[in-house]
C-alpha cells in the first residue's frame, strides 16, 4: 500500500483532499477475488462435501476459555495475510457445530438443501435489500410469487404477507396488527387511552408470545394461558371459559394465537374449534404455524392443520421442516385491502417516492418493520423450483414416517420425538420421587457426553412437571433408518455406567 501511495503521488494528476488520494480504487480487486475463490474452496471441501458424512464429528466441542485462544479472536491495527486469513475461514468450520450432519436432532432445524444454499451464495454476493423494486426487482417478484404459493396451500382466496427474520418476530407482526385492526388511532395516539387488552394463547406456544406482549406494552399479565391436555393441544372450553373471564373483568379480548406445531412436543391445536370461538367472540385469529405450517404441503398430514384457512394470520418458517436456510419465515395475512401496509407504513419520502417511473405499488417494503431487508424467499423459491412440490412433499412425508419409526413415551403427531431413557441402575427402582429426581439428572450427562464425543445432538428439557427428557427433531432427508438406530444405541453406550 505504502508503494502504491508513492506511485500515485509520484503521477501529475494525483488528487488529494485531507491527504487522502482520490485517485483509482483502493481495493485490490485481484486479492480479493483470490480469497474468495480459496474461500469457497473450503467451504466445498470442509462442509458440503461432509454435510453428509456419518464418519465425521458432529462437533467439536471446546470449552469458551479454550476455544477463544485457539480463535485468536483479537482484531488488530494491521490485516492479517492470505494464508492466517484462509486458515480462520477452517479454525470456524472445524469448531462449528455441522447442523447438516445427518446426525444433528437438536433444533427445530437440520439438514442442507443445495438449491436454498446456491440461492443464498447468489443474494450473500448481490447483497440486495428487499424494500423497493428499483434496487431489488427480481426479490421482489419472486416474494410476491412466493407469499402467493404459500397463501394457497393455507386455502385463503387472497391475502398479502412479508418475510422476516424468524417467527418471533411473526408473532409480533400479527399481534400489533391484530391490535390494529381493534383500535386503528393506535398507531397515531399510541397506548394511552387504550382498554386492557387480553390475548389467549395455549401453555404450550411459543415464549415469543410472552415477549411480544411485553414488547408491545401489552403486558404479560395479560396473557392469557390457556390449559392443554395430555397432548400438549389447547382445549377449546378452557378458551371459551377464559374469554368469558376477560370479558367479567372489564378487559377487551382482541387476539387468539394458536399453535401448529408446539416447540416441545409438536403438538397441534384444534384450529377449527379456537377458529368457531374466535368467530363468536370477534377475535383475531392468529396461527403460529412457524414449525408445523410445512405440513400443509403433505396430501398426507395436512389435515394436521385443518380449519387453518380460518385464521386471519399465520407465521410459516420454511427454514425449518423445509430445510429453506435459516431465516426462511413468512408473516401471512387474509387481509387483502392494504392492512399490513396501513399499520406499518412511515412513508419515508427519500425511500417510497410516489412519483417513481414505474408501478410504486411494487415497492412492497412499507408493509415491514424494517428498513434493510434480505431476500429470504428467494432461497425457498429456487429450492421450490428445483424439488417441485412434490419433492417438498416428499422431505415432509418423510421426516414423519421417520419420526414414527420410534416408539416414544406419546406417539409423535409431528416430527418431535420426546423419551426419557432409563440408564441400568434405575430399571429396577421403585416409581416415587427418587426415581424421578434421579431420572432429571440423566439426559443433561448423556448430553455432555454426547457433545464432547461428537457423535451426535439432540436436546433435552424439564416440561410442565415433567423431568428431564429429551427430544430428538427429525427433519433432514439426510436421515436414515440407520441414524435412528444408532442414535439409540449411542445413548446406551454413554449412558452403560449410569
Ligand atoms: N423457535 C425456535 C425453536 C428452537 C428449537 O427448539 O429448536
Amino acid at each position: 500500500a505504502g508503494n502504491c501511495k508513492q506511485e500515485m503521488l509520484q503521477k501529475k494528476n494525483a488528487v488529494l483532499v485531507d491527504g487522502v488520494i482520490l485517485n483509482g480504487p483502493i481495493m485490490d480487486s485481484k486479492a480479493g477475488e483470490k480469497f474468495v475463490e480459496e474461500a469457497c474452496k473450503i467451504i466445498m471441501e470442509e462442509v458440503i462435501q461432509k454435510a453428509d458424512d456419518v464418519t465425521e464429528k458432529v462437533c467439536e466441542w471446546r470449552a469458551p476459555e479454550t476455544l477463544k485462544q485457539i480463535l485468536d479472536l483479537e482484531m488488530r491495527d494491521t490485516g492479517e495475510s492470505h494464508q492466517k486469513l484462509l486458515q480462520l475461514c477452517r479454525d470456524v468450520i472445524q469448531y462449528s457445530v455441522k447442523t447438516s450432519h445427518p446426525r444433528f436432532f437438536n433444533q427445530l432445524y437440520a439438514g442442507i438443501d443445495y438449491y436454498s444454499l446456491a440461492a443464498r451464495f447468489i443474494t450473500e454476493a448481490l447483497n440486495p435489500s428487499v424494500y423497493t423494486y428499483e434496487v431489488s426487482p427480481v426479490f421482489l417478484l419472486v416474494e410476491e410469487a412466493v407469499i402467493k404459493k404459500m397463501i394457497e396451500f393455507i386455502g385463503w382466496e387472497e391475502g398479502d404477507g412479508i418475510f422476516n427474520p424468524g417467527g418471533s418476530v411473526s408473532n409480533m407482526y400479527a399481534m400489533n396488527l391484530a391490535r390494529y385492526r381493534f383500535c386503528p388511532e393506535i398507531k397515531e395516539k399510541g397506548l394511552s387511552g387504550l382498554p386492557r387488552l387480553v390475548l389467549f394463547t395455549s401453555e404450550e406456544c411459543h415464549y415469543s408470545m410472552k415477549k411480544a406482549a411485553s414488547f408491545l406494552g401489552i403486558g404479560t399479565e395479560n396473557v392469557y394461558f390457556i390449559k392443554t391436555d395430555e397432548r400438549g393441544k389447547m382445549i377449546p372450553e378452557e378458551l371459551e371459559k377464559q374469554v368469558q373471564r376477560a370479558r367479567k373483568e372489564g378487559s377487551a379480548p382482541f387476539l387468539v394465537c394458536a399453535t401448529a406445531g408446539t416447540t416441545v412436543l409438536g403438538a397441534f391445536d384444534p384450529l377449527d374449534k379456537i377458529a368457531d370461538i374466535c368467530e363468536k367472540h370477534g377475535l383475531w385469529l392468529h396461527v403460529d404455524a412457524s414449525w408445523g405450517g410445512s405440513a400443509l404441503i403433505s396430501r398426507k398430514h395436512c389435515r394436521l392443520l385443518h380449519g387453518i384457512h380460518r385464521a386471519d394470520s399465520v407465521a410459516w418458517n420454511p427454514h425449518k421442516m423445509l430445510l429453506a436456510g435459516i431465516q426462511c419465515c413468512a408473516l401471512l395475512v387474509k387481509d387483502n385491502s392494504g392492512l399490513l401496509k396501513n399499520c406499518y407504513s412511515a412513508k419515508a419520502a427519500y425511500l417510497f417516492q410516489q412519483d417513481k417511473f414505474y408501478d410504486v405499488s411494487y415497492d412492497t417494503g412499507d408493509k415491514s418493520i424494517q428498513c434493510s431487508r434480505r431476500p429470504d424467499a428467494f432461497k425457498f423459491w429456487l429450492m421450490w423450483k428445483a424439488l417441485g412440490t412434490t419433492g417438498l412433499e416428499e422431505r415432509v412425508n418423510r421426516a414423519l414416517a421417520l419420526a414414527r419409526y420410534c416408539l416414544t413415551i406419546l406417539n409423535p403427531e409431528y416430527a418431535n420425538i420426546c423419551f426419557w431413557y432409563i440408564p441400568p441402575s434405575l430399571r429396577k427402582m421403585e416409581d416415587g420421587p427418587e426415581f424421578w429426581q434421579k431420572l432429571h439428572q440423566v439426559a443433561p450427562i448423556i448430553k455432555e457426553r454426547m457433545m464432547k464425543k461428537g457423535s451426535m445432538m439432540l436436546g433435552y428439557q424439564p416440561h410442565r412437571g415433567k423431568v428431564n427428557f429429551f427430544r430428538q427433531v427429525v427433519i433432514s432427508p439426510q436421515v436414515s433408518r440407520e441414524d435412528m438406530d444408532f442414535l439409540l444405541d449411542e445413548i446406551e453406550l454413554l449412558a452403560k455406567d449410569l
